[in-house]
């Protein structure tokens, strides 16, 4: 990690991702979103990362946390969702912090209906993660850590 680089990560989710686990397990599989920042906190702490943790169903508050983030981590994983095919404020957001954002989908969107094939967060992301599950998180997060320790 270089000197002033902060050792924690935001990890954001974006609406509907607190029903994770819920139902769709088809898709998503069945792991909560507790178990996925439980995933994540254990991937940064092997590095001596914190991880700070946020679910919105609401695109302001999403935007506003990642504005929060300025200065304050290395990095933002993001899963926003279906904001991921809506939200050029979103987009607009991550590319105003200057972050390193990694974009994670649990499923693989590609494969999936064509609405979901396009994200307007995927050209200001550094690194897109698509249909590794739940994992995604977990790349996402030692993703960050390689990236801010070049
Ligand atoms: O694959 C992903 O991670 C998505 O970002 C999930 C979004 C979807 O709109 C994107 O196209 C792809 C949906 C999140 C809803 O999550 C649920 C989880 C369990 C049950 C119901 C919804």
């Amino acid at each position: 990690m270089s000197e002033n680089t902060p050792a924690r990560i935001l990890v954001l989710n974006g609406p509907n991702l607190n029903l994770l686990g819920t139902r769709e397990p088809e898709i998503y599989g069945h792991e909560t979103l507790k178990d996925v920042e439980e995933l994540c906190r254990a991937a940064a702490a092997q590095a001596g990362y914190e991880i700070e943790f946020l679910q919105s169903n609401h695109e302001g508050v999403l935007i506003d946390a990642i504005h929060a983030a300025r200065g304050q981590v290395a990095g933002i994983v993001v899963n926003p969702g279906a904001f991921t095919h809506t939200s050029i404020a979103l987009a607009d957001a991550i590319s105003g912090v200057q972050l390193p954002v990694i974009e994670v989908h649990i499923s693989n969107v590609h494969r999936r209906e064509a609405f979901r094939h396009h994200s307007y967060i995927s050209p200001v992301a550094a690194s897109i993660i698509v249909g590794a599950g739940v994992n995604g998180y977990v790349l996402g997060v030692q993703q960050l850590i390689h990236l801010a320790s070049r």
